[in-house]
């Protein structure tokens, strides 16, 4: 059947039974090229029955979708004009993971971040509205992504907007752990219904009554929205305010979906659709670990295990760290937004139960949470991915540095990630954090200092970020480990030729590129930064009016950070007006699939001739 399909309009061609064996033939098809290449398995294995349905019903790209998160999208991908392109999904020559407006105008919004498509789809449907258009639009949104604040926002917005949207809740009881919170609870509830099930039979026949001209059923909008009604739990959330809701309906029953869609279709104000699915559906090694498989190396399909065995991660060191200093202080508190396992907090939530908070898809809640518990003399250690961080600025400003709280925010996955591409880079963090006053920015040179960073931050009793990259350790085996001291920072290597200053990751590469230099008779003075703020000015300004040269490196855009802080140091001191500076760093562009490694082999090019 995969073979038939082109595009949308060949799917819309199929009948029942040929959908279904489309589904399987895809279902194949991802699990096949994600065994490969790595990917979010469990998610699109769980929409594909979706997918099928909204492209039988919808016609893109004059109707909208937005893919919420979008890491769902496999299926879209491959029934949308990109079938052969999907066997190079995530690499660097193939297409994204995500959706790009620029890969296809089958894709009508990039996403990458949680929580943003109902407010996206809120924004299409008054913008059609002014213009007079008929086009639908549609937000696909998982229970977890609607645990986030602005998705929160945006319902409320829209139940009380009358304007035409279609909100389909993809309810798998998974974020990427077992979703949480009081939205889960009142999900729970609705589930147990199983309400479009039973009155199917009804609402089939509500739907075999539609002619297709059409007529009856615009005049009688009303009284099938009566219809619906009946349909209704009374006192229902979503109904209280604004959405008509529909459902829940089984997520993998073409022929259901189809029906509820159709329904939908003929309603003049925003709905919702509860759509029940299984995260890893058809695979049943990742349905029984949904988790494992939310996002997954290449593995073995018949066994399920990683190629690649994992090794240590900063993440597992700071997890393991974090819980032997939490063994000795009880005030520390773990807060996670919906990311235990990628920020090594699972064995913490083991050993802490009541110490560990996991407050779903909402960073700026995460460390609005961790202000008040500051305030009350805890130690609350908030880990986020770099590019999250970029949701809870205001609450790292308002909440917690304005008032100079002791919380400790760790910045995952700092620098670039590879394969989930610019969303999920954390190219900014080192220039957006360096504004803030009363915040102290350290980044380790390898696990140990990470280690031992945390330590000085629980002691530090101010506002600080920790920032590290996503895996292990560079290739360089550090032997000088000295004490860290507040804005302190640490040479290791001594020579008079020119100064080369790393911080975090790029102090390894610092070391590499000092070593080439000295086959070239060059005799470089090394310095880990280790404070980015407070930053060590004196250690600095004395090494490059010596050597008079100065190379910076860091994993964060080349604006605002590690080589800004140097130039201002250099500009507003006439005695250094003679000292050479080059800054590399991420180009201010967003990033594709481009690796720190990448653009420092293009940086030692350029350096060692
Ligand atoms: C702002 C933000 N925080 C965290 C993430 C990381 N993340 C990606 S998918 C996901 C869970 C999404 O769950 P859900 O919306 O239910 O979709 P499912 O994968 O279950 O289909 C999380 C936490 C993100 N993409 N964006």
């Amino acid at each position: 059947m995969l073979e038939k399909i082109n595009g949308v309009e060949d799917v819309k061609k199929l009948d029942l039974k040929q959908k279904k064996q489309l589904a399987k033939e895809i279902r194949k098809y991802i699990l096949q090229t994600i065994s490969e290449n790595g990917g979010h398995l469990a998610s699109n294995l769980g929409v594909v029955e979706l997918t099928i349905a909204l492209h039988s019903i919808y016609n893109v790209p004059e109707d909208k979708i937005i893919w919420d998160v979008g890491h769902q999208i496999y299926t879209h991908k491959i029934l949308t004009g990109r079938k052969e392109e999907f066997k190079k999904i995530r690499t660097k020559e193939g297409i994204a993971g995500f959706p790009k407006t620029c890969e296809s105008e089958m894709d009508c919004f990039n996403t990458g971040h949680s929580s943003t498509s109902i407010s996206v789809a809120l924004g299409m449907a008054r913008a059609r509205d002014i213009r007079k258009e008929k086009n639908n639009v549609i937000a696909v949104i998982g229970d977890g992504a609607l645990t986030g604040g602005m998705a929160l926002e945006a319902l409320n917005d829209a139940g009380s907007s009358k304007s035409k949207i279609t909100v389909i809740l993809n309810d798998n009881e998974m974020s990427i752990s077992k979703n949480v919170g009081g939205i889960n609870m009142l999900l729970s509830k609705l589930r147990a219904k199983k309400l479009y099930s039973r009155t199917n039979i009804k609402l089939k026949k509500l739907i075999s009554k539609i002619p297709k001209v059409g007529a009856f059923l615009v005049k009688s909008v009303q009284r099938i929205k009566r219809g619906i009604k009946q349909l209704i739990i009374p006192k229902m959330y979503f109904e209280d305010i604004g959405f008509t809701y529909l459902g829940p309906v089984d997520g993998h029953d073409i022929e259901k979906l189809e029906s509820i869609l159709k329904l939908s279709k003929q309603i003049e104000n925003p709905v919702l659709i509860h759509v029940l699915t299984k995260k890893g559906k058809g695979y049943k090694i990742a349905e029984e670990n949904p988790d494992k498989f939310h996002a997954i190396g290449a593995f073995d399909v018949e066994t399920g295990k990683t190629k690649k065995q994992k090794a240590k991660d900063y993440s597992e060191i700071f997890g393991d760290k974090l819980v032997k200093l939490a063994e000795k202080n009880n005030k520390i508190v773990a807060i996670t937004a919906a990311m235990k396992d990628g920020t090594g907090l699972r064995k913490f939530s083991q050993r802490f139960s009541t110490r560990f908070f996991d407050v779903g898809i909402a960073e700026q809640h995460a460390l609005g949470l961790a202000a008040g518990m500051a305030k009350s003399e805890m130690i609350p250690v908030v880990p986020i991915y770099s590019s999250f961080y970029q949701r809870a600025y205001d609450q790292v400003i308002h909440d917690i540095c304005m008032q100079n709280l002791h919380v400790i925010m760790c910045v995952d996955r700092a620098g670039l990630v590879g394969a989930d591409g610019e969303t999920h880079h954390g190219a900014f963090d080192m220039s957006f954090f360096k504004l803030i006053p009363n915040l102290t920015i350290l980044s380790p040179k390898d696990f140990k200092e990470l280690e031992k960073m945390l330590k000085f931050a629980v002691d530090l009793k101010k506002p600080v970020v920790i920032r590290y990259p996503r895996g292990g350790e560079a290739k360089e085996e550090f032997k000088k480990h000295e004490e860290i001291e507040l804005g302190k920072a640490e040479i290791l290597q001594e020579g008079k030729d020119i100064t080369i200053i790393g911080i975090g990751k790029t102090v390894a590469s610092a070391v590499e590129l000092a070593k080439e230099l000295k086959d070239r008779k060059i005799n470089a003075e090394v310095i880990n930064s280790r404070f980015l703020k407070p930053f060590d000015k004196e250690t600095i300004k004395k090494s490059i009016s010596k050597t008079k040269k100065v190379i910076t490196l860091e994993d964060n855009t080349i604006i605002g950070g590690l080589g800004s802080e140097i130039k201002e140091i250099i500009a507003s001191d006439n005695a250094m007006h003679d000292i050479e500076i080059e800054s590399y760093g991420l180009e201010d562009k967003f990033m594709g699939y481009e690796t720190w490694e990448d653009i420092f082999k293009k940086v030692k090019e350029k350096i060692v001739k």
